[in-house]
């Protein structure tokens, strides 16, 4: 890269003085990707494809604009990387060889790779490339990040106005403030009754993340008595608990006998953002690209909570990493911040995932419509002078195949629920269609999801075997191309 283009990218914010220095020392250019996403949106499956086909790069088939000369993870060294564990990535690329998807993820993890890359004219660079995976369970914390207590309980308040809100409101009121106990208990009580509606979202995260997994994915009463035996909150490395629940606004009024109870709820609070929330948010603030991965096929046959939920937490997760629009003093402290510490996202692409499970153009067009609906208020308060935004339909890793005996709709592995152990059976089956618009009201979606009328059947992997490691995708090769691209 040039002296000039290195300093116009520091003017103008792009890049900051550190990270240019740095990549001039150390001869690569770093790009820092944030992957989010609610729980099992497919960040996992993203991650682990796209580093298979950069690793296997065949430029015929996933055109980058170039070619990949080199893959090498061995040459970041350490097992850990900006203090977070590296992704397993042998183990999850494993899976999908074995024609199985990826277990959850349970602890966030970061994917590092070095390449070498050369693009048509033969030039060639050194990219460090760097993304997170997480769970997705840790995207309802998102909204905590530059909220104090006091404003995420306003957050909450504002956001969560349910019936299962308002009940747990009144249950505070009525406890008083002598007593925390009660009080953990009507808010174990709320998420419980958020569990049962559907919301895949449940704040803070670590109570969801400290179950078991089969307690996890288990009945209402089994989620209820799990979620007794951890904390509102974190246990940290010496033992101590750090708990805390929201409280309604009015408990904040001046000579307010809650005060006490505030004071220990904000210590707490300010100790899980700290601890839990802070690092990974602000690694992703710094990222210059986001992928947010939204299932659309899934909301579709859950309902209008997990829709809300999906709304509520993705709008809080991508303002809270993007720059917002804003008044001239605000754009001037973000550059400012820009060019001496970090970079900012640039770019912002709302993933549409497991598009194969739909057929023809039109259905996949529908799942962008939708993406907009549900997201593009979030896309809108985005300063689109400074960040471009995207929304694309894709399959990391493709498990159908268009029918081939004239009919139409899709074949693919399908698993049988009774025999969860037995390789699925080759099945042929016609999804139904996409709408283009959501459901008008939760009473239409239900009758629509008691009649079936969303039926995604969701397959297993499907390569063929000389496919092992480069599954067949829709679209991931032009994300990656983005994702490898200079913001300019
Ligand atoms: N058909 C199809 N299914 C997919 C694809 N990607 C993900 N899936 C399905 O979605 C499930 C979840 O994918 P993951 O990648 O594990 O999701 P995640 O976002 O990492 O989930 P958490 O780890 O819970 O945050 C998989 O087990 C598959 O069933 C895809 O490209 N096509
Ligand atoms: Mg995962």
């Amino acid at each position: 890269m040039s002296f000039w283009s290195s300093t116009k990218d520091v003017l103008s914010g792009r890049r900051p003085v550190g990270a240019v220095l740095g990549a001039a020392v150390k001869g690569y250019r770093t790009i820092r990707v944030a992957v989010m996403g609610s729980k099992a949106s497919g960040k996992t499956v993203f991650l682990t494809a796209l580093a298979s086909h950069l690793q296997d790069h065949r430029p015929t088939e996933f055109p980058l604009g170039g070619r990949i000369v080199t893959w090498d993870r061995d040459a970041i060294s350490g097992e850990t990387l900006h203090g977070l564990p590296r992704f397993s990535y042998e183990e999850a690329r494993a899976f999908l060889a074995r024609g199985e998807w990826p277990a959850k993820t349970t602890a966030t993890s970061i994917l590092a790779l070095r390449l070498l890359i050369e693009d048509k004219t033969g030039r060639q660079e050194n990219v460090q490339l760097e993304v997170v995976d997480i769970p997705g369970e840790r995207i309802a914390d998102f909204a905590m990040k530059g909220r104090s207590y006091r404003s995420w309980c306003r957050w909450m308040q504002r956001e969560s106005a349910t019936p299962a809100y308002t009940a747990y409101v009144d249950a505070v009121k009525k406890a008083g403030p002598d007593d925390a106990e009660p009080l953990f208990a009507a808010y174990r009580d709320f998420l419980a009754q958020e569990y049962v509606n559907g919301a895949p979202c449940i704040t803070p995260s670590a109570v969801k993340l400290g179950i078991d997994g089969e307690k996890r994915g288990g009945s209402p009463a089994a989620f209820r008595a799990a979620i007794d035996s951890v904390p509102v909150g974190f246990t940290d490395g010496k033992g101590r608990v750090w708990d805390f629940v929201p409280l309604p606004e009015s408990c904040f009024e001046k000579g307010s006998p809650w005060h006490g109870l505030i004071k220990r709820f904000a210590r707490g609070y300010d100790r899980y953002v700290a601890t839990v929330v802070r690092p990974i948010a602000d690694w992703m603030a710094g990222a210059e690209k986001l992928f947010y991965l939204v299932d659309m096929l899934s909301l579709l046959q859950q309902g209008a909570k997990a829709c809300d939920s999906e709304r509520q937490y993705g709008e809080a997760a991508i303002g809270a990493l993007c720059p917002r629009r804003g008044s001239a003093l605000r754009r001037l402290g973000r550059w400012a911040s820009g060019v001496l510490w970090q970079t900012r996202i640039r770019a912002v692409y709302v993933v549409t995932t497991k598009a194969d499970c739909v057929w023809s153009r039109t259905n996949r067009d529908n799942l962008v419509l939708l993406a907009d609906a549900l997201l593009g208020r979030a896309l809108r308060c985005v300063d689109r002078t400074r960040v471009s935004t995207c929304i694309l339909p894709c399959a990391a890793v493709c498990s159908t195949k268009e029918r081939t005996d004239g009919q139409p709709g899709l074949q693919g592995p399908i698993p049988d629920p009774a025999q969860p152990d037995a390789r699925p059976a080759l099945k042929k089956w016609r999804p139904s269609d996409v709408p283009a618009v959501w459901p008008r009201s939760s009473e239409e979606w239900e009758a629509a999801i008691a009649d079936g009328t969303f039926n995604y059947p969701f397959a297993f992997p499907w390569f063929d075997a000389a496919q092992i490691c480069l599954p067949r995708q829709l679209n991931l090769d032009i994300l990656a191309e983005a994702l490898l691209a200079r913001e300019d």
